[in-house]
């Protein structure tokens, strides 16, 4: 069995979100092969060398898992694409910085976090030329700590009020261009977060595209398969103290 999670937005004024995380952490099955978390685990992410006492608790939650043979991924999402070779080495989970393309129920199907898609967002996009550039990494993380707090700060700031008064279909991925993009990858089907938006859709011809909820109030949207079964989305309770894995959408 596989799980796939994203949009935790873990951060300290929520310490619930952490919570949960170690529960579904600790609830997964024997059978548990794989866990993906694809993106914006982390509210924010200024660099491995940062404090984070969420970042702790993901390493704690994930060594029981890893102690027995589950294999864990990352996909860095808009929030956490600083999230670096250290920190994936303490947590023993693997980054895939473009994503994984996988065989499920022999449907190859994509895994990312998302946010490329939204080519609509002219804003974000510009955003994103920006700071996913390599050497403007390694510029903002050669940083004081604290200019790249009030930066990170800076930036949720200013992204939040764009939010509130950007038309909300631009915040969406753009569906020729999904199409276009899956395609390429060699995928028919498509299992992303990012929009906050939990759903499937159809997706070209004959794919589906599977989108994962942010973990909020409670309630996120995670994903089960097996080898040789499709994608389910689940709605997770992440307080219950049951050993659910939600119901299926
Ligand atoms: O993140 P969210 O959900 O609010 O909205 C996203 C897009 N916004 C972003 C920006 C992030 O929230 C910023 C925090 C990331 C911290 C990472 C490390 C530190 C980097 C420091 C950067 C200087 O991803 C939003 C989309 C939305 O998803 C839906 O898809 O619409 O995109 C925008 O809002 C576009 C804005 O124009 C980008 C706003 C950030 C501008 C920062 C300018 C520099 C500030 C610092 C100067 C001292
Ligand atoms: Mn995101």
């Amino acid at each position: 069995m596989h799980i796939a999670i994203s949009d935790l937005h873990l951060s300290p004024e929520h310490p619930e979100l952490l919570a949960g995380f170690q529960r579904l952490c600790m609830r997964l099955p024997t059978d548990t092969k794989s866990l993906w978390i694809l993106g914006d685990l982390f509210d924010f992410w200024i660099g491995d060398d940062a404090p984070n006492p969420a970042a702790e608790g993901v390493i704690k939650a994930l060594r029981p898992l890893h102690a027995r043979g589950v294999e864990l991924h990352f996909v860095p999402g808009n929030r956490d694409f600083l999230v670096g070779e250290h920190f994936a080495e303490l947590a023993q989970m693997k980054i895939h910085h473009d994503g994984k393309l996988l065989v499920i129920n022999g449907r190859p199907t994509w895994l990312i976090h998302g946010d490329h898609l939204c080519i609509d967002d002219k804003n974000y996009m510009a955003f994103r030329n920006v700071v996913r550039n390599r050497s403007w990494q390694q510029d903002f993380l050669g940083k004081p700590l604290e200019e790249r707090l009030a930066m990170a700060h800076e930036a949720r700031k200013l992204s939040s009020t764009e939010n509130a008064s950007k038309p909300e279909d631009i915040m969406d991925i753009n569906d020729e261009f999904t199409v276009r993009q899956v395609k390429t990858h060699g995928a028919l089907d498509l299992i992303h977060g990012h929009t906050h938006r939990p759903a499937f859709h159809p997706l070209g011809e004959e794919g589906t595209r599977y989108v994962l909820g942010d973990w909020r109030d409670g309630q996120a949207v995670i994903c089960q398969w097996d080898n040789d079964s499709a994608p389910v989305l689940k709605r997770l309770d992440y307080t219950a103290e049951d050993a659910s894995l939600g119901t299926p959408l």
